[in-house]
């Protein structure tokens, strides 16, 4: 049985929680981080000295952090071709996609934009400094948007995790008060696919009320 420790809201635990239903595996998922606290307790610590969210841990093994991680361990473990292909440079090709939605496009989106939106409140906002962040992600979001002008998914013709390692990130992109762009028209069909999955809708697609500046 798979234990996570993080609170639903979190965009790391989000991925995490999709690709194990994707995987059709059992988990217990455990609130923790900022108003659930746990995540500094001494038992927490033990498990994951970041004090970060989410920790994954499976059976007796030894518990795991960093999502990134996490999901290529969940792939490598549970996971079959397509979704996480047998041949190395497919596996490559998919990683690369993965890779990239996981590091450069989050991290040019949770902290400069959506903390920014979402966890600050309106009247600190910097509106020149966000709607500079907002251009500089829908210029990584373009090259998603020509991937998908040729291929249904990210990786190409088959739902793979760079889709749960990219696609997570985009239900807040488009549900957050910011000035989109409407020239990204087949990443638009993308998501909107993408919300046509259950368990997208019901572990990324989450009401983050809780986070939200008071
Ligand atoms: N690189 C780490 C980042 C982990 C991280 O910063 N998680 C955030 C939540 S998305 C966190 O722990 N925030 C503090 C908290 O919720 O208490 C990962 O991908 O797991």
């Amino acid at each position: 049985m798979l234990k996570v420790w993080g609170r639903a809201t979190s965009s790391n635990v989000q991925c995490v929680m999709w690709c194990i239903a994707e995987l059709g595996l059992e988990v217990e998922r455990i609130d923790a981080g900022l108003m659930y606290g746990v995540t500094k307790t001494p038992e927490y610590l033990a498990m994951n000295p970041n004090a970060t969210i989410p920790t994954l841990v499976d059976g007796d093994h030894p518990p795991l952090w960093e999502s990134g991680s996490i999901l290529r361990y969940l792939a490598n473990n549970y996971g079959a071709d397509p979704f996480w292909p047998d041949d190395a440079l497919e596996r490559a090709n998919v990683d690369r996609w993965a890779e990239w939605g996981k590091v450069s496009v989050q991290m040019s989106f949770s902290h400069p934009i959506f903390w920014k939106v979402v966890r600050t409140p309106a009247a600190e906002r910097d509106t020149e400094q966000l709607q500079s962040a907002v251009t500089a992600f829908e210029d990584k979001l373009r090259i998603a948007d020509q991937q998908l002008k040729q291929h249904p998914w990210l990786a190409g013709e088959q739902f793979t995790l760079a889709d749960v390692m990219f696609g997570h990130i985009l239900f807040r992109y488009y549900d957050i008060d910011i000035q989109r762009s409407n020239q990204l028209p087949d990443l638009q069909k993308y998501y909107t696919r993408l919300t046509d999955l259950d368990n997208y809708r019901k572990h990324v697609m989450v009401n983050y009320d809780e986070l939200r500046a008071t």
